[in-house]
């Protein structure tokens, strides 16, 4: 590239960094929803002119009145959407023709797997197409949904690249800083957690850096596109490993008639060793997808990757080891999954939360009613489940508990067992693990725990 070009790029570069750090840029946010919306509105309350582009038009009305249209109890949220709408900083709008004002574009839109484990880049690629022919001279274009590696190079600058008809590090800038969010946490993590900021060009990075330092009271670690794809991926695809070794610890200690929940706190003394929590299932928008993220990004490179789909695999069974654990306990009783009524408890993906993506329950329901069981399920955070669980448990044959929520912890025992026609509790999250129910009056199995045949 001719020295003059890189000059004229630089100084484009140089001058928009100024503005973003006088708060003159003007910010746009593609996708509305529990990331782009927190998102917007932290820019926003930073002093920046912030413009929501979002498909759903319900949504983009709710936020004009300064309404947060996100279930779920969010910190915050609410009060600072308000907040910003009032006092004109955000607006969101279903009309992509807007960004052509645009400094600087962040697209947070879904970037989910199919059952095929592989990437669905609908939301992506319509996104970009959208935004594309509005795209401002010398503006600079941020992904932050989680995406494979790869995807930078050979999706995003391809699309804004063809469809704009500029050049990227020429006519305009790039770069990808996943984001590092848990529902309930939106805006604390937001602004509390350290980011990636993977720039196209380091001077890209550091443009970047400067327009986080607006919101991000951590570590900004700037990086290129496909580092910063690998380290967000990556650091689900090592939870889900981790997840996935103390399940199938669990499953040992069930096999050796020992108690996984003591193993692991006794391992845990060991220097170094954090066994996680083993469990009925591993749910949620992160941890099932991105392991699949990252193996997508070396579909094409002959790595052999065992690790990573044997965890998945293992994490995504659990459901059936509890059912199985229901069935060994109803076959004490002379019972089969067949025509019993079974009561299970927990819907959500993580206790104490009404989100229900990717629910480890939906799997155990299935098979049970596969079964020809009767399920009746409870959640306490989730509507079409809410009710009372005593009421809920009479005449059923069993109880399964899936999630953790409080309320299960606290949950009157001896009414519960009454109401039961049999009394088997099924113990997936080892909520009971350390006070195990009373072996004269329970048929109890935990997850983890021997003496489950
Ligand atoms: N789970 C286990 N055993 C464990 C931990 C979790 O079975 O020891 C299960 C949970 O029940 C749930 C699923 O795994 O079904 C996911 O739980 P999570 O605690 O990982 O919660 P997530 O899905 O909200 O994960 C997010 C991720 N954050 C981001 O993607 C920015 C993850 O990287 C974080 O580590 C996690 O929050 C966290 O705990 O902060």
């Amino acid at each position: 590239m001719e020295a003059s070009v890189i000059n004229e790029n630089l100084l484009a570069l140089s001058n928009l960094k100024q503005n973003i750090e006088s708060k003159k840029a003007k910010l746009a946010v593609i996708g509305l929803g529990y990331v782009g919306l927190p998102v917007a509105c932290m820019f926003s309350d930073a002093g920046f002119d912030v413009l929501g582009v979002e498909i759903i038009q319900e949504r983009v009305n709710k936020i004009n009145q300064g309404i947060s249209p996100i279930e779920g109890k969010e910190p915050g949220l609410a009060e600072l959407l308000a907040k910003v709408v009032n006092n004109n900083k955000l607006k969101a709008t279903t009309q992509y023709d807007a960004l052509t004002t645009r400094d600087v574009i962040l697209i947070d839109v879904e970037t989910p797997v199919d059952e095929n484990n592989i990437p669905r880049y609908e939301a992506l690629r319509s996104a970009l197409n959208s935004l594309a022919p509005h795209l401002k001279q010398h503006a600079l274009v941020i992904v932050e949904s989680t995406i494979a590696p790869g995807t930078m190079r050979e999706v995003v600058q391809p699309i804004l690249e063809e469809k704009s008809g500029k050049r990227v590090n020429i006519d305009f800038f790039l770069g990808n800083c996943p984001e590092r969010v848990m529902p309930g946490k939106l805006l604390s993590n937001l602004c509390s957690l350290s980011r990636v900021v993977g720039g196209n060009t380091p001077q890209t990075a550091e443009t970047m850096i400067s327009l986080y330092q607006h919101i991000v009271q951590a570590d900004l670690d700037p990086t290129d596109c496909v580092t910063a794809e690998i380290v967000k991926t990556a650091e689900n695809a090592y939870r889900d490993v981790q997840i996935a070794f103390a399940n199938e610890l669990a499953l040992i200690c069930q096999a050796l008639d020992s108690d996984v929940w003591r193993v692991r706190e006794l391992v845990n003394k060991s220097p170094g060793r954090n066994v996680h929590l083993p469990g009925a299932g591993v749910g949620g928008h992160c941890i099932p997808k991105d392991p699949w993220l990252l193996a997508y990004g070396v579909k094409d490179k002959h790595v052999p990757l065992h690790l990573i789909p044997a965890a998945r695999h293992i994490n995504d069974h659990m459901p059936i080891e509890v059912a199985k654990l229901l069935k060994h306990a109803l076959a004490t009783c002379k019972k089969n999954l067949q025509g019993s009524r079974i009561l299970v408890l927990g819907y959500a993906y993580l206790e104490n939360s009404d989100d229900d993506r990717n629910s480890p329950t939906k799997t155990l329901v299935d098979y049970l009613q596969k079964e020809n069981a009767e399920v009746i399920v409870h959640d306490p955070f989730i509507s079409q489940y809410k009710g009372h669980v005593i009421h809920l448990a009479e005449n059923a044959h069993a109880v399964v508990l899936m999630v953790a929520h409080s309320e299960y912890l606290t949950i009157d025992l001896e009414r519960l067992r009454t109401a039961l026609r049999l009394p088997i509790f099924i113990d997936g999250r080892g909520v009971f693990a350390h006070h195990p129910l009373d072996e004269e009056e329970w048929i109890y199995r935990c997850l983890g725990k021997g003496n489950n045949e």
